[in-house]
């Protein structure tokens, strides 16, 4: 449950997660330390920021989107299983097999088969198939990621799908009895739009989607925040976006968004209809929005932390305020990669965190180079070890560090230098 107690259980030969068993196999690389992560469901847990910008964005979707009965029109889903199956996070919304998002390098994998969902993207298809038009998703979602401030490898994402029929799109009825959402002539795929979709279809949803998204941050911001729009790529929309927002000086992208394939919809059985998605992650928003200079703070149960955002209000104008800094403590590592190795930095980062935890504040590969007579590559990293609450002392970071040297030298094969 979301009181952080434990739901999950490791065994040699199965993970047991939510009362489902996943047996290990080649594939498996969870750990105990990401698992216990599914615990904490952050975004559930009343005080915490994530939940505070979440109840916004709801609100705000509420809102925008009135409903003519007395239920809201976008249907919420918070508390969605994070194990996921490989069809669900990948195949449902098209990524291709050989697609790089699928590597076990980057992805927490319980077996071949499930992994934890690397974005709220996972639950669109099936939720599609039964019967929704408009949903909103938010969950907890995990990747194998850099270490830094604004990187942790658990995160937030909330996801919104929109599905609208002929008339939804043009509203105007004479309008509407003369234009189409489908092409039924030529098919080909531009820039700006589908095969099957209609240039009018397209810009109704394009603006209904950009106006949306604007609309909200400016909710969050206020009006005068700055945004940028940066044309991308995803395999489950086209076109496709990303909004960036001014943060102190620095673009941030806080989304990506699109006009969702048709294919997705004619699979899930609403190819009548055509949709646009987004998804976003809490964290940047609210890191912006509270002035939260760290992304492991909202994973702190330190009450000095806490304490700050314990108001009922979701629009109380909080800023954070720094518990005092403690100093970090820096040790570096080199090793001599294994010969004809598979090694990859992201194997030794997420090492590193299942060791460190929330002590690790960054890891950096600061040095590199390739030993002729020896034909082996070495590598060296500084990890920045600081404890958010109180004062870690070097001797505590050296006990932390030398676990990760042994780890490091029994689990990746590296001999240490
Ligand atoms: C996706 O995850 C797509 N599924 C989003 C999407 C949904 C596109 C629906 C189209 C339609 P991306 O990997 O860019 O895209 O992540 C989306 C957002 O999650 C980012 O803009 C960022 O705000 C946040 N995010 C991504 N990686 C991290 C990370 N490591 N730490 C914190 N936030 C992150
Ligand atoms: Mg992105």
């Amino acid at each position: 449950n979301g009181n952080g107690d434990v739901n999950f259980a490791v065994t040699p030969t199965a993970t047991i997660l939510n009362g489902k068993t996943y047996p290990v196999d080649e594939y498996t690389n969870v750990n105990p330390k990401i698992l216990s992560y599914t615990c904490r469901k952050l975004h559930l847990q009343k005080y915490n920021p994530l939940c505070h910008v979440k109840r916004r964005i709801i609100d705000f979707i509420y809102k925008e989107f009135p409903s003519r009965t007395r239920s809201p029109l976008f249907s919420v889903f918070d508390d969605l299983d994070p194990a996921v199956s490989v069809e669900q996070n990948f195949d449902s919304i098209l990524i291709p097999k050989d697609h790089p998002s699928r590597k076990k390098s980057d992805n927490y994998y319980l077996n071949n088969n499930h992994l934890l969902r690397a974005h709220t993207s996972s639950h669109q298809a099936e939720l599609i198939r039964s019967g929704l038009n408009n949903f909103l998703v938010v969950g907890d979602v995990y990747r194998r990621d850099e270490i830094d401030k604004t990187h942790f490898p658990a995160f937030h994402q909330v996801e919104a799908v929109r599905l609208c029929g002929l008339h939804d799109v043009f509203r105007d009825e004479n309008i509407a009895r003369e234009l189409k959402l489908f092409e039924t002539g030529k098919c080909v795929r531009t820039p700006e739009k589908q095969e099957t979709h209609t240039v009018d279809a397209v810009m109704m949803m394009t603006s209904a989607l950009k106006t949306t998204l604007i609309k909200l941050v400016q909710h969050l911001f206020g009006k005068d925040v700055e945004t940028r729009w940066v044309e991308t790529f995803f395999p489950f929309t086209h076109p496709s976006w990303e909004l960036e927002v001014n943060y102190n000086g620095e673009w941030l992208e806080v989304l990506g968004c699109g006009i969702m394939e048709q294919s997705i919809l004619q699979n899930a059985g609403a190819g009548d209809k055509i949709g646009w998605a987004f998804g976003l992650g809490l964290e940047r928003l609210a890191m912006k929005l509270y002035q939260i200079p760290d992304i492991r703070l909202f994973w702190s149960v330190d009450s000095g932390v806490v304490h700050q955002f314990k108001v009922d209000d979701p629009y109380a104008p909080i800023i954070y305020k720094p518990v005092s800094q403690y100093p970090p403590c820096k040790n570096d590592i080199s090793f001599w990669l294994p010969e004809n190795s598979t090694f990859s930095s992201a194997d030794f980062y997420d090492l590193v965190r299942s060791i460190g935890g929330e002590l690790v504040e960054q890891v950096s590969l600061v040095d590199e180079f390739y030993h002729k007579k020896k034909q082996r590559w070495s590598h060296c990293y500084r990890i920045i070890y600081r404890d958010m609450s109180k004062t870690l002392t070097q001797e505590e970071a050296n006990v932390i560090h030398a676990a990760v040297e042994q780890a490091a030298a029994k689990n990746l094969r590296v001999d240490i230098r």
